[in-house]
């Protein structure tokens, strides 16, 4: 094959930013990645010849549309919905959908295309997506929510299908979005079949969905301090966030003999120096899924604690950091604060927190730092788990799946090792991670040819 064929890091990274304008956040995904894969595939023409990669960042397909529907005084709102399908080679398009008013085409890029990644990491048979409203549930009730869920699954339920495209929950999208989205599809097609996972656990639901990525990403974190033949036990934790996954990596941080010192939402962090032990973890789950309250009353609530508004939890000295939040939540200035103050390892329950600067501050200083896309993969990984047990009309027990979850993130760390080793006793786990996701992916889309 000609040489001409091949294309630097530089002039690919050019096309992206050319195709792709005014979507930064899709473009630092892309750039994340690829700059992995240009090393990996140097002495592997195959992939270049094939364009393996620049198919992989051009979504199979981008689907907008019309979300209209009726607030509770009767004003009729419109927002814009989407669903990314970015690859299926090696199993049907499956990743979260997110309402939340930030959300944007270029966010759900970005997510769709991490997502391919991370569905690969994991072994099983699923391929990348994600989609998503700019749609915010802060404040509507329930009738409202109800309402926009219809009316979003009304237009996506055309698009998805349990071997197709297999939808889940993501931030703004818990159990409650998904049963009403769940029950729409059903009503439309008249079929009950897994298209969506996180469902109920009366409705086909994994009993461990819930947990899953929360600790999943605690898992990973585990893996990492084992191969440094360290543990959790007695360690210090920073975590942000206050929603589905940063609670359960505070349950599972707390469960390894941890201490969490902190958790946040949009409106800023809570200190707690007692640590935010199970009681309290159980306070905050009511107060965000059942109360639909704000991170600010638990300093009310637990006095010891301090609340810091429009803050970031990351100048609080810790052991361990697990950013759990949204994407780019943790800066350079930020992870060079962690890295002062004794930071061991950072384990990312949500996807992108980290800008590309903040990791290169955790690589400079050689510190464990296990990427989203390997870290938080337990969550769809059990996702996988639910749709296996919808297609044979089983289910499994919450231990057996605890069993699943564990070996799921210890095969996910040891791939990461495989690809990341750096021989020096490092491992590079940003490397491990995008190698060991790109190559299945890669020679799946090789056996079919130019497709
Ligand atoms: P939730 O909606 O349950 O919680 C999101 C939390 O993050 C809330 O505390 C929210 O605060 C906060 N947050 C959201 N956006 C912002 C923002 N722009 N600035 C500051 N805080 C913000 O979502 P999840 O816990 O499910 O998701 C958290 C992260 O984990 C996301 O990155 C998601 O993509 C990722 N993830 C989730 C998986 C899952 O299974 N749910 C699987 C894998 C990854 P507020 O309420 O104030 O907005
Ligand atoms: O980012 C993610 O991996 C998720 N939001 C979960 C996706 C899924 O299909 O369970």
């Amino acid at each position: 094959m000609a040489v001409s064929d091949h294309v630097d890091f530089p002039t690919f990274m050019e096309g992206v930013k050319k195709r792709n304008p005014g979507q930064p956040e899709f473009v630092q995904a892309v750039q994340e990645v690829a700059t992995d894969i240009f090393d990996f595939m140097e002495d592997k023409e195959e992939y270049h010849s094939a364009q393996i990669l620049r198919r992989i960042a051009e979504p199979d397909r981008v689907v907008s549309f019309r979300v209209c529907w009726e607030d509770d005084n009767h004003n009729i709102r419109v927002q814009r919905g989407w669903r990314v399908q970015n690859n299926n080679a090696i199993g049907p398009y499956k990743g979260g959908i997110r309402f939340h008013p930030s959300v944007t085409e270029s966010v759900l890029k970005f997510l769709a295309f991490e997502q391919t990644f991370k569905n690969s990491l994991t072994g099983l048979p699923m391929g990348g997506g994600k989609g998503g409203a700019n749609f915010n549930p802060r404040g509507k009730s329930d009738a409202e929510v109800m309402r926009f869920c219809q009316s979003f699954m009304t237009e996506l339920y055309r698009h998805v299908g349990p071997d197709t495209d297999v939808p889940a929950g993501d931030i703004g999208v818990g159990a409650r979005e998904i049963g009403y989205m769940f029950g729409q599809y059903k009503r439309i097609t008249n079929r009950w079949e897994g298209v969506l996972t996180g469902k109920g656990m009366e409705y086909g639901g994994s009993q461990m969905r819930p947990e899953a990525t929360g600790y999943g990403a605690v898992y990973f974190m585990e893996n990492m301090l084992k191969h440094k033949k360290d543990s959790i036990d007695g360690k210090t934790a920073v975590i942000s966030g206050s929603g589905n996954v940063a609670t359960h990596a505070a349950e599972q941080i707390t469960k390894q003999g941890g201490k969490v010192l902190t958790l946040s939402d949009s409106g800023g962090f809570i200190h707690d120096p007692d640590g935010i032990d199970q009681e309290k973890i159980d306070w905050i789950k009511d107060l965000k899924n059942n109360k639909r309250g704000r991170i600010s009353e638990y300093a009310d609530h637990y006095t010891a604690a301090t609340f810091h508004a429009g803050k970031r939890p990351w100048n609080v000295p810790c052991d361990l950091a697990l950013p759990c939040a949204t994407q780019n939540e943790l800066n350079e200035e930020e992870a060079r604060e962690l890295v002062d103050n004794g930071v061991m390892a950072v384990s990312e329950g949500a996807n992108m927190p980290t800008t590309l600067e903040g990791v290169h501050v955790f690589h400079d200083a050689k510190i464990m730092y296990g990427p989203g896309k390997a870290a938080n993969a337990g969550g769809v990984a059990v996702s996988g788990l639910e749709m296996s047990q919808n297609a044979e009309r089983i289910s499994w027990n919450h231990e057996r799946l605890g069993e699943m979850l564990t070996e799921l993130m210890e095969g996910i760390h040891d791939k990461c090792v495989e690809y990341g080793d750096q021989g020096d006793g490092y491992v590079d786990y940003v490397k491990g991670a995008n190698i060991a996701g790109f190559k299945k992916v890669a020679d799946a889309m090789l056996a079919y040819g130019v497709v």
